[in-house]
């Protein structure tokens, strides 16, 4: 099962991840950290990671900006990315569906969502030889009531 958990995972979920790291440059064998690449962290170039990281923490989740960040706040923004990873992954899941009707087959999986047509016939639950989205939105379901 494991190696179907996280192909569903990288699947459903980092696209959000992925396009906030989009635009950063790719990182020196140091990481970000590291930012003019010398090979060495020096102590204000992790500050200035560290204050980067905070001001991005803020602009996440600080939504009405007065410098705190409630519980409701943290809620609303975790919300708010589901919301858009799964709307992120609805228009992908259609865009993969080339003939539209509402189902991958393995072809189109094959061509637009490898993860998927990995693991076709697992994720084919009723094996009519087509993976819907709410074929993989059962699976990461499972996926996350078996983590609990
Ligand atoms: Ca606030
Ligand atoms: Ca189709
Ligand atoms: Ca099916």
């Amino acid at each position: 099962m494991k190696s179907l958990s996280a192909a569903v995972l990288l699947a459903l979920a980092p696209l959000a991840v992925v396009a906030a790291e989009h635009d950063r440059p790719a990182p020196g064998p140091l990481g970000h950290f590291d930012t003019d690449r010398d090979g060495v962290i020096t102590r204000d170039e992790a500050q200035a990671a560290a204050n980067e990281h905070v001001n991005r923490f803020f602009e996440r989740f600080d939504a009405d900006k007065d410098g705190v960040v409630t519980r409701d706040e943290m809620r609303q923004a975790r919300e708010q990315r589901r919301a858009q990873m799964r709307e992120r992954f609805e228009k992908r899941f259609a865009a993969a569906d080339e003939n539209g009707d509402g189902s991958l087959s393995k072809a189109e999986a094959e061509k637009s969502m490898p993860m998927v047509a990995r693991n076709f016939e697992r994720l084919d639950q009723n094996a009519d030889g087509g993976v819907t989205l709410e074929e993989l939105k059962a699976q990461a379901a499972r996926r996350h009531r078996g983590r609990r």
